[in-house]
């Protein structure tokens, strides 16, 4: 069958509903006279019953919600396509991974996982990364994690520590955080929570965007040829901007000025023509080399480094279309684990085991009984015809009398497919054993990935870390929770174990560090090792430029024609809206007032020159916080030749790293330049004087 990437989007056309020209009508169709007024005897009298307008109306509206996810309730997806880059028939019969040519529709939901529907943005949690691909042979959904592994390796521990991670449950508090009690003592009762803990308390779980983060299969699949043959494979999405982070202050404070930060950021660059993309890569391993990497694959709580098996590219993603309604598809949407085409397998990996079960399971309360794949978000584009009927919202009409299989009244129909004909045919794995609540030793040690992800970060992104332990073991009220964390934390690393201690006010327990297995560290774990692998790029990033009357507008043009073309936006800020009076009497228009954002939301800052704009902004609070505050979260500053006593009013040394300055840079495109390259580098961790107050 044919499939491109306007497919899904062809499907889901006719499910429009489009105002425009057209009557106000009910469900049934008839147009609607008046809406404004009940049906009433007399003006002032009592409303009918017979008003069915009125009715409808107000029950349509009071049955509105359904229930958000029990986890991942809050979330932004996208639509896109995801091509090939070559075939992957050595690997396996997927026929979505064959054909570089073909441009297979996606749907893609980003979420956190503790928060409710309304929680904020950047809070310190893992990110969901769920790609549902609308294949010819039915869809296939990779519902994985911006962090590579899970806190728990066996998944009927998912509810404990979900109500551990959630607010209390006898006060509802606090919201989409992990800093209190309960996940702590969780935590600290259940030593395999130590990798994923480092990964949530390192910048992964705050990050810049969301298409600025990897996302991860977490759990090992398999591969499998149109042999037969099966290899292990662990997928991941690296995008293409490269991996980014917010800072903690930056986050908490985004929190209140902008709680839909990433679901705007998201939102916009696609209505702007920033696609996000990611390139899917996989790690093969064959299954007779699996006994030998030293982490059993079918623990969820370990990685394999890069080191070790090296992420082979297969294709890119390419997120294009905003959806058309939120609720129709964002909420809708409903992914599974257990969504998968023939060519890729599952293994015996116990927390994967669970979400095959969960996941269906889930979805029949949110989203209100079994017909929820007849939903149009969730239809696939491969035909479906089964013997399912019946149940609440069933649309397909089946024709027929022979609901049944075998059936000799429908002629046989519907056929089964052999594996010629694309029928999915598990892969016949050997196994054998005794019937036991158990787990392996080979899942059992839980500190050498904790220690090779810390022994992996930048000596910045360590403090970053240290810094989150201490703000979350802070919150924590019960001092025996806290030791016991510090005995885990003794176990992966001296320095960890110290800090952390000392922020807690508490004696630190004597360091016996593991010695990590395999490589002693690994570069795809620390994303400012990561950075270094990229081409330096300011696409898509954002630069507030402060004005004030009087700016030299002839510069500003010039920084911005270059800034604009390597891909960078620009948003105007003054301390009121509509324009400003340039110095060559030019109206400069505003985009934002000062009062309506704030550095935070930036990525740089540059403040160009004009003597009475430089001197009103230095003059002005609000305008040199904004400068300071960039600075102190180690951001990008610059300023043109005549606007360097700004640095000054900030108390900001032009010499120190990452600032830009026209005496030093010159002006107009050689400024910009020179301002691109610092930007380029994300943030400038080596400032000295970076935490003199806290920003
Ligand atoms: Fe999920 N998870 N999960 N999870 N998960 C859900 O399904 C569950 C796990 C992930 O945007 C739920 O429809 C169990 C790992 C994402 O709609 C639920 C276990 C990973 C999303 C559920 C896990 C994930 C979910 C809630 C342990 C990364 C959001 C609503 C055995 C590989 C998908 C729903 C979306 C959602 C169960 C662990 C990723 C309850 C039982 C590991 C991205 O079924």
């Amino acid at each position: 069958m044919h499939i491109d990437e306007n497919s899904k989007d062809a499907q889901l056309a006719p499910k429009r509903m489009d105002p425009t020209g057209n009557f106000l009508t009910t469900d049934q169709g008839i147009r609607v006279e008046h809406t404004d007024d009940s049906l009433k005897i007399g003006a002032r009298g009592p409303t009918l019953l017979e008003d069915f307008h009125f009715r409808e109306k107000m029950t349509r509206f009071d049955h509105e919600r359904i229930p958000e996810r029990v986890v991942h309730a809050r979330g932004s997806a996208a639509h896109g396509y995801f091509q090939v880059y070559e075939s992957q028939a050595k690997y396996t019969r997927a026929k979505f991974l064959q054909d570089p040519s073909k441009k297979t529709p996606v749907f893609v939901r980003f979420s956190t996982v503790a928060g409710s529907r309304g929680s904020a943005d950047t809070v310190r949690d893992v990110r969901g990364f769920a790609v549902k691909f609308y294949t010819e042979e039915g869809n296939f959904d990779l519902v994985g994690n911006n962090i590579p592994v899970f806190f728990i390796q066996d998944g009927i521990k998912f509810p404990d520590i979900i109500h551990a991670a959630k607010p209390e449950p006898h006060h509802e508090m606090p919201q989409a955080q992990t800093a209190h009690d309960s996940f702590w003592d969780f935590v600290s009762l259940v030593p395999e929570t130590m990798h994923m803990i480092m990964w949530t308390m390192s910048d992964r779980a705050i990050p810049r965007s969301f298409r600025m983060m990897q996302g991860f299969g977490v759990h090992t699949f398999r591969f499998v040829d149109a042999k037969n043959v099966s290899r292990f494979v662990k997928f991941h999405w690296k995008p293409l901007l490269g991996t980014h982070s917010l800072v903690w202050d930056e986050a908490q404070k985004l929190a209140g000025k902008d709680p839909d930060y990433h679901r705007r950021d998201l939102f916009e660059s696609i209505e702007q023509g920033d696609f996000p993309e990611y390139e899917l890569g996989v790690q093969i391993l064959e299954e007779a080399d699996a006994q030998k990497l030293g982490v059993d694959l079918l623990d969820a709580t370990k990685l394999v480094p890069e080191e070790v098996a090296p992420v082979l590219p297969v294709g890119k993603l390419t997120l294009n279309r905003n959806p058309t309604n939120f609720f129709a598809e964002t909420e809708q949407v409903a992914f599974c684990v257990a969504n998968i085409v023939p060519g890729i397998d599952f293994t015996d990996d116990p927390l994967m085991q669970a979400r095959l079960f969960s996941y269906l399971d889930t979805q029949l309360t949110r989203l209100g009984g079994p017909n929820f794949a007849e939903i149009p978000i969730n239809r696939p584009l491969a035909p479906v015809h089964n013997h399912q009927q019946d149940g609440f919202g069933r649309h397909t009409s089946a024709v027929g009398r022979a609901n049944y299989h075998p059936n000799s009244l429908g002629g046989g129909c519907p056929f089964l497919a052999g594996q010629q004909q694309g029928g999915f045919v598990h892969q016949p794995e050997q196994v054998s054993g005794q019937k036991l609540r158990a787990r392996p030793e080979s899942f059992k040690d839980h500190y050498s990935q904790a220690a090779l992800f810390f022994r992996s970060l930048s000596a910045p992104e360590q403090e970053h870390l240290i810094d989150a332990c201490r703000f979350e073991l802070g919150k924590v009220e019960s001092k025996a929770i806290q030791e016991r964390v510090l005995e885990h934390f003794a176990k992966i690393d001296a320095l960890l174990v110290t800090a952390v201690a000392e922020g807690l006010g508490l004696p630190a327990p004597k360091a016996t560090p593991v010695t990590p297995k395999g490589p002693p560290a690994s570069k795809a774990l620390s994303m400012e090792a990561m950075k270094l692998q990229l081409p330096p790029s300011i696409k898509t990033r954002r630069i507030a430029v402060l004005v004030a009357d009087g700016v030299d507008s002839d510069e500003l043009l010039a920084v911005r024609k270059e800034l604009e073309a390597q891909g960078a936006q620009l948003k105007i800020i003054a301390k009121r809206l509509g324009t400003v009076k340039a110095a060559n009497g030019k109206d400069v228009p505003v985009d934002k007032s000062a009062m309506t954002t704030a550095s935070v939301e930036y990525d740089a800052v540059f403040v160009p020159g004009g003597a009475a704009s430089v001197a009103a902004l230095k003059k002005d609070g609000e305008s040199r916080h904004f400068v300071q505050e960039a600075y102190l979260h180690c951001k990008t500053v610059g300023v043109s030749k005549d606007a360097e006593d700004m640095l000054k009013a900030c108390e900001i040394d032009p010499a120190a790293p990452g600032v830009v300055s026209g005496a030093k840079s010159g002006s107009g495109a050689a400024l910009a330049t020179a301002f691109a390259k610092a930007l380029s580098n994300h943030r400038h961790w080596d400032r000295k004087d970076h935490d003199r107050v806290p920003a």
